[in-house]
């Protein structure tokens, strides 16, 4: 075979492999078909599992337009003797038009797909679950409700009215990962405070995480889709002992999630109000004393965290 019948035949090789590897790699069952992304464990995490899909898929045809063009250049116009000069172009109107138009498209059609699916993920449903989550230097507390839910009581999430008369509370600490229960198939509501300084209350596994804001109080809601065990953690550099923002999602039936839920309450681990953290966030004093500028809100650093 002459070497440029070689060469010729190795332009489309590569382009049938690249597409090859594209359309085979869209299953959702195996790590490289999710392109490295956790089998989603949410029913909202499915969505953001085919945004990120799509937009990869799309970027790679792109790609390979682009490389295509690219080396299809570089062959076909190569200089073939010292003294050549290619043929002088100043411009070509349709062509720059075309070039400033086709990337403002494709920015258009991302940011629509991707503002989508983020008005999906974060749209308001009505929970049949709400926890109230702490994220303090450093580990998390998990306040899950007891009795009746009142949804109308958190309507307003920074008054001192919760959804629930009664709260079991789950305290992490720095030698302890505290565990996160949900009961599977229903809707669970996280509202998130921190009394300190950002963090991030993230769970792969349902392809969802947020900021933890001191000052305010960001939720997210969660459908979880299957029973299993998950790993969470705090995504935002928060100090020192940020890696030990540890926690361990359980998703499990309503009633092993009730279960858990009046074991914690039966060990004594109950409260009226939900345990926002503060100075002594093992014994738990609330956001109360910070408002009173009694202290700054902080784990005792050192103490707890040998
Ligand atoms: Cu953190």
């Amino acid at each position: 075979m002459s070497l440029q019948r070689r060469r010729r035949l190795r332009t489309p090789l590569v382009v049938a492999l690249l597409l090859g590897f594209l359309l085979s790699g869209c299953a959702d069952d195996t790590e490289a078909g999710r392109l490295a992304m956790p089998e989603p464990a949410s029913v909202q995490g499915e969505r953001t599992l085919d945004l990120w899909q799509g937009a990869w898929i799309a970027a790679l045809v792109t790609g390979v337009i682009v490389w295509g063009l690219i080396f299809y250049a570089v062959v076909k116009f190569r200089r073939r003797s010292d003294d050549e000069i290619p043929i002088q172009t100043r411009y070509n109107l349709p062509l720059e038009i075309f070039y400033t138009l086709a990337p403002v498209v494709m920015v258009i059609v991302f940011f629509n797909h991707t503002v989508k699916v983020q008005n999906d993920v974060l749209r308001d449903i009505p929970p049949d679950n709400i926890i109230e989550v702490t994220g303090q230097q450093w580990q998390w507390t998990f306040n899950y409700g007891l009795g009746e839910m009142d949804e109308s009581a958190d309507d307003d999430r920074y008054d001192d009215v919760y959804a629930y008369d009664e709260y079991a509370y789950e305290v992490g600490t720095g030698s302890y990962i505290p565990e996160l229960w949900l009961p599977v198939d229903e809707t669970t509501r996280f509202n998130l405070y921190s009394p300190d300084v950002i963090h991030n209350f993230g769970i792969p596994s349902f392809l969802m995480r947020m900021d933890v804001i001191p000052g305010r109080v960001n939720h997210y809601s969660i459908t979880p889709s299957r029973e299993g065990v998950f790993r969470g953690a705090c995504y935002e550099l928060c100090g020192v002992y940020h890696s030990r923002m540890l926690f361990e999602v359980h998703v499990v039936s309503r009633e092993e999630y009730d279960a858990h839920v009046d074991e914690l309450a039966e060990a004594g681990r109950t409260s009226e109000m939900p345990l926002l953290g503060s100075d002594e966030a093992y014994t738990q004093q609330g956001l109360g004393d910070l408002a009173e500028g009694e202290g700054p809100g902080r784990g005792q650093e050192g103490d707890d965290s040998e």
